[in-house]
C-alpha cells in the first residue's frame, strides 16, 4: 500500500539516476549475500530474511521492514535505498516481494 502510494518518489529517483545511484543498491545486495554465507543455505537465509523485513507477517516484504530490518542486520539501508532494493527484489512488480522473489533476486545475486 505504501510502495503504492509512493509512486511519485519511485518515478523521482528513476528521473534523477544521479541523486540515486544505483550502484548502492547494489552494494546493499552484496551485503544481503555476503551475511547468507553464515547460514547453512540460501533457502534457510530466505526465510530468515523474509521473517525479518516481514514486519506486520503478512508473508510480504514491506518497506519498513526493509529498512528497519536491514539495519537490524547491521546493514545501513537509507529510506531511499530501501524503496530501490524493494523493487529490485519485486521482479514481477506487483507492488510487494513475496518469499520467492526474495530467493530468486538472492539466487540470481549469488
Ligand atoms: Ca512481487
Amino acid at each position: 500500500m505504501l510502495i503504492k502510494a509512493d509512486e511519485y518518489t519511485e518515478k523521482y529517483m528513476e528521473d534523477n539516476p544521479s541523486g540515486f545511484p544505483e550502484a548502492s543498491v547494489d552494494t546493499i545486495v552484496d551485503k544481503i549475500k555476503a551475511r547468507g554465507q553464515l547460514y547453512g543455505n540460501l533457502q534457510e537465509y530466505a526465510v530468515h530474511l523474509l521473517k525479518t523485513l516481514d514486519k506486520n507477517n503478512d508473508g510480504f516484504v514491506d518497506l519498513a521492514g526493509v529498512c528497519e530490518g536491514l539495519n537490524g542486520l547491521g546493514i545501513y539501508c537509507s529510506k531511499h535505498e530501501s524503496h530501490a532494493l524493494l523493487r529490485r527484489f519485486d521482479t514481477n512488480a506487483d507492488g510487494k516481494v513475496n518469499m520467492e522473489e526474495l530467493y530468486n533476486c538472492l539466487a540470481t545475486a549469488f
